[in-house]
């Protein structure tokens, strides 16, 4: 049953519909109810900030909206709708993390071990251990900040290439690392695409594989894909536009690429429905067993005020009405998406804009995450500037200043 929801002065480009709970089923009464309108203010200043288009599903109890507005296509001139499949990004760094996790229940990997007893080839430091890599606490330097240090030329320069794990690897060690083995937290690539590489070399199966039969069979998300090398998306999806350094030029359209500069760090394709249930059903212990998922879920602050912190490959955020949502953001080319549930899975949120390189957008989409779980809405939020006065996000290249071109 599709209705739009009464009371709400909608955007001439909003589209909101629900579909309607069974009246007997209860949805997460702890919650406040989520707050349609204060998506739609966030979505609408995501788009006023350079997003072509933008979109969101919440899922709760047995409810669900469905709120999206812009283009999802611009030269086509398609209107966004929250269907769409999308690259999630790092999103795809709690697959990866499902599958090692499974593979540590089945007794093949110990957490705690060195990451060069599963490894093909050793990595310089015999101290880092599988652990340190799924909490970004290896010191690898990420190899994505060289790579995409001039955003719209990296981009192009790897668009259509295809690499192999440890042509990856070796870009990042020919860096010093950032830290002693376990010392900090320091976000990076690498550590997700040494997993692919271990989980692959121990296994002799591709993750593409192991996503299917391990993640996307058994929850049947029909619309989540992992299809790297192959550079198109299938089925009805968004483009994604990439913002150029020099902010004046125009939007790059970026959908097309192997994404294989990220591979097992971030080339998942999926739409918001999809995402929803996965997280869901990861919290609720229907992916890893209950000592895998504690492991997943122990959280370490990662951020001065302690409201944003990372277990193994998943992040958590404490959010203003005191509730602590667990799920992933991701950037790819094009693509901004957050996708968090609460710790019951009885609420679930993705939403997505359809560009990035724009940290102004990414933070206010976060937006999203106090309106859906909180009823409120924080569409101001604060950003981060470099000495340059450009905005940007957590973990988006951290250790490096970024410049306009
Ligand atoms: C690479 C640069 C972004 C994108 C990146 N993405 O490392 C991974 C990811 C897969 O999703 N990480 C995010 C580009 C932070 C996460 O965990 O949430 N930026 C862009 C530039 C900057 O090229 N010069 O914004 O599209």
């Amino acid at each position: 049953m599709r209705f739009t929801i009464a009371g709400i002065t909608l955007a001439s480009t909003a589209v909101i519909t629900t579909l309607a709970a069974s009246p007997a089923i209860a949805a997460t009464p702890s919650l406040p109810a989520p707050d349609i309108s204060g998506v739609l203010a966030v979505q609408k200043q995501a788009m006023a900030n350079g997003a072509p288009g933008a979109l969101t599903r919440i899922d709760s109890g047995n409810s669900s909206y469905r709120i999206s507005m812009g283009q999802a296509d611009t030269v086509a001139r398609t209107a966004m709708d929250a269907d769409r499949r999308f690259r999630v990004g790092s999103v795809s760094k709690s697959f990866t993390t499902v599958v090692l996790m499974q593979l540590v229940a089945e007794g093949r990997i110990d957490l705690d071990a060195p990451a060069n007893t599963y490894l093909p080839q050793p990595l310089p430091d015999d101290r880092i251990t599988v652990r340190h890599l799924l909490s970004h606490r290896s010191g690898l330097w990420d190899y994505t900040n060289d790579m995409f240090y001039y955003t719209v030329p990296g981009f192009e320069s790897v668009r259509n290439k295809v690499f192999t794990y440890q042509e990856l690897i070796d870009l990042s060690t020919a860096h010093q690392p950032t830290n002693a083995p376990g010392a900090a937290y320091s976000y990076s690539n690498t550590n997700f695409v040494v997993l692919g590489a271990l989980i692959e070399n121990i296994t002799g199966v591709p993750m593409a594989t192991h996503y299917q039969q391990r993640i996307l069979t058994p929850l049947n998300l029909r619309n989540t894909t992992y299809v790297h090398p192959q550079t198109t998306i299938s089925g009805s999806y968004a483009h994604g536009y990439l913002r150029q350094d020099d902010t004046t030029l125009p939007l790059v359209d970026s959908t097309e690429q192997t994404v294989s500069w990220a591979q097992s760090a971030g080339a998942v394709i999926s739409n918001a429905a999809d995402l929803n249930r996965f997280f869901s059903a990861l919290v609720t212990g229907k992916l890893v067993p209950a000592a895998q998922l504690q492991q997943m879920m122990t959280m370490v602050p990662v951020n001065a005020d302690g409201t944003q912190s990372y277990g193994l490959g998943l992040r958590a955020r404490k959010l203003s009405c005191g509730v602590t949502v667990y799920g992933h953001t991701g950037t790819v080319q094009g693509f901004y998406t957050y996708a968090f549930t609460t710790a019951d899975g009885k609420r679930s949120m993705t939403s997505m804009a359809n560009t990035s390189n724009n940290g102004t957008v990414n933070t206010i989409l976060g937006g999203t995450l106090e309106a859906a779980f909180c009823g409120t809405t924080t569409a101001k939020a604060t950003t981060l500037k470099t000495t340059e006065g450009e905005t940007f996000t957590e973990d988006i290249a951290p250790q490096v200043v970024r410049h306009n071109r």
